[in-house]
């Protein structure tokens, strides 16, 4: 196992003091923080190799074309994807998502074809293909979520999961419930049938292994910036067949071969779904942190953020008056719960002030707020850098606060 105190001291941010207490930042799943290795990345980039990539032919535009090429090699080892091009660089999960939904999802759906989603996505993997289902007439299909313990109604995969699915998209982790869901068995299923799939594993991919092709999808989507890279970088994984097939979404330099006053030839995919000048640091970024993570081991990661979970989960178990969510085993690392008549945000501003840095809200998905009955809830969510003392903390915390709204 990794000595993960030393690897802690990789994270200059976790060392300071918030609110007169020591940090404790248990808000991994909106934003995870940078090791060292990632900050010297781009520190080093911008001081010794910045310059534009895929046109200059200077030294500095070669270097920095390599680095970023080499990037996209790195993340396409990073999911086992089987070469480069399946690799597309994006803004993030969410514009991965969108980009799926507009340039395959526009020119593959018709009036009555069927997406298919799960009740526990978040916003991200729900209103572009609501856009998408206004554009061209497709509808809207969803699997179940079956209550407060979080997980997906696979009995109801038979009467959704049908032949008039063009498209079956879904969350890996759920960053609201923590749930860690069958993709690779649901992908399987959808295959069977030739409907296209595509994983959100903006939750997963810095925190458990993610191989495209024991998962079996065509589309898979993550950010940098939850997996120790900065923001502003994504990735889209698609299947080389499907991206080749794919129009181009957005156009400008970079992405064409030839350009005339009226037509236009594109470049092979992922560049064509590369219009102007992309984030180039963002992926320099984002190879030294997946380096950074595969040095520690992704399984050993899954192990204690499912430990400190699974550690959370039961200390908060034992205290009156909390509402627990998600699964009570198996989960990932994300624990949410509500305190009986104490809002959310309340949980949060009080526990900010004893430096423990929480969410309170929808988590964006407020379809599966309203359906579990609530509008918001705190939630906890741990990283590799987190300890067991710290949710002892928390805990600690969590009991001041229900002795401050005299539960
Ligand atoms: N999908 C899931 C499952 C997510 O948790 C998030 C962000 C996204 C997609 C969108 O990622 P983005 O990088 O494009 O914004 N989730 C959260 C969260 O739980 N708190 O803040 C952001």
């Amino acid at each position: 196992m990794p000595n993960w105190d030393l690897l802690r001291a990789d994270f200059p941010i976790l060392h300071q003091k918030v609110h007169g207490h020591p940090l404790i930042y248990f808000d991994n799943a909106a934003t995870s923080q940078k090791p060292r290795a990632v900050i010297d990345a781009l520190r080093n980039y911008y001081e010794r190799d910045n310059a534009n990539v895929h046109r200059g032919i200077h030294e500095l535009s070669n270097r920095a074309t390599a680095a970023f090429e080499a990037a996209r090699a790195r993340a396409a080892a990073y999911i086992s994807a089987r070469s480069a091009e399946e690799i597309v660089f994006t803004r993030g999960t969410t514009e991965s998502i969108n980009l799926v939904a507009q340039a395959w999802g526009g020119s593959n759906l018709k009036p009555g074809d069927r997406i298919l989603l799960t009740e526990m996505e978040h916003h991200s993997n729900l209103v572009p293909w609501q856009l998408l289902a206004e554009r061209t007439g497709a509808k809207l299909v969803y699997l179940p979520v079956t209550g407060d313990d979080g997980l997906l109604d696979l009995s109801k995969l038979d009467e959704t999961l049908t032949e008039g699915v063009k498209l079956f998209a879904m969350v890996h982790i759920s960053n609201s419930l923590g749930t860690v869901n069958p993709v690779a068995e649901l992908c399987e299923r959808a295959r069977r049938l030739g409907i296209v799939t595509l994983v959100d594993a903006a939750q997963s991919a810095g925190h458990c292994p993610v191989d495209v092709q024991q998962i079996g999808c065509d589309f898979l989507a993550f950010s940098g910036h939850k997996i120790c890279g900065p923001t502003g970088i994504g990735v889209l994984y698609g299947r080389r067949e499907l991206l080749e097939a794919m129009p181009p979404w957005q156009g400008g330099g970079e992405m064409i071969l030839s350009v005339d006053f009226y037509k236009t030839t594109y470049k092979h995919a992922p560049h064509k779904f590369e219009a102007g000048t992309p984030d180039i640091s963002g992926p320099i970024g984002l190879h030294a942190a997946m380096d950074y993570l595969d040095g520690i081991g992704r399984e050993n990661i899954f192990k204690h953020d499912q430990e400190l979970a699974a550690y959370a989960y039961e200390q908060l178990s034992r205290l009156k008056d909390v509402r627990l969510f998600g699964p009570k085993t198996g989960r990932a690392g994300v624990v949410s719960f509500l305190l009986k008549d104490v809002h959310a945000h309340d949980v949060v501003t009080v526990a900010d002030q004893r430096g423990v840095a929480l969410r309170g809200g929808h988590h964006c998905t407020q379809p599966l707020m309203r359906k579990l009955g609530v509008e918001s809830t705190a939630r906890a969510s741990f990283y590799f850098y987190n300890t067991k003392a710290e949710v002892d903390r928390f805990v600690e915390v969590v009991k001041e606060i229900q002795r401050f709204f005299a539960l």
